[in-house]
């Protein structure tokens, strides 16, 4: 029977889509599309914006963006969401649509900066999206509880991990804020994120 397959790349946006596929038990293949491939009219098919993650489902059918992955995978997934027209269901909608729509592409403006504007904006588009997301890490040390949603775990968690790991100076960040350096080491032997973690190909 066919299973889920994932577009993606190593330690990057697809790891959200394999810690939530592990959390619902679901088997899965995984490959990493060059930027050939992704620039490929039947990748675009897939994804029009030619980027990674996709999730092709055992239907045929196909979900782009990360934060639409989430939504669709929380269905197998019951045990990570907190209760309907709960406070903790406010926070986690919140928090997470934060992390997808205003730090994940901070985070692409400082790894991706060449796709932003000239060479001589660099410094600045980077030092800009930084702010962005050292202002948000602040607001995230004062809700960790010792996560998002207290004892807890959602999807936002597993998200808020994943993004961690692309800071250019993650001492930095860790440094004024205990509670998210914590909760990052806690994630971190969390078994779906460690086994996830240990398949990443190696980096070319
Ligand atoms: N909004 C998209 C962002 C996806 C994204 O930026 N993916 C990056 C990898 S982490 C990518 O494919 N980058 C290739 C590129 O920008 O050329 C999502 O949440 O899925």
């Amino acid at each position: 029977m066919a299973s889920y397959h994932v577009y993606g790349r190593a330690f990057a946006g697809s790891l959200i889509v394999e810690f939530m596929l592990r959390e619902a038990g679901l088997d899965y293949t995984i490959s990493f599309p060059d930027d050939a491939e992704r620039a490929s009219p039947e990748y675009r098919l897939k994804n029009p914006t030619g980027k990674i993650p996709v999730l092709t489902c055992p239907d045929g059918g196909q979900v782009f963006e990360s934060l639409a992955i989430v939504q669709y995978l929380s269905q197998f997934c019951p045990h990570l969401l907190p209760a309907s027209g709960s406070a903790a269901e406010k926070t986690y909608l919140s928090v997470l649509a934060m992390l997808g729509a205003t730090m994940y592409p901070a985070y692409h403006r400082q790894h991706h900066t060449y796709q932003y504007g000239p060479e001589a904006a660099w410094p600045e588009i980077q030092s800009l999206a930084r702010a962005v997301n050292d202002q948000l890490y602040d607001y995230i040390e004062g809700v960790l509880n010792p996560y998002i949603c207290g004892e807890m775990l959602t999807p936002a968690d597993f998200y808020l991990y994943m993004i961690s790991r692309w800071n250019l100076d993650k001492d930095a960040m860790r440094a004024s804020r205990p509670k998210l350096a914590s909760a990052l080491d806690r994630l971190y032997t969390h078994p779906s994120i460690a086994a996830t973690l240990a398949s990443q190909p190696k980096r070319k």
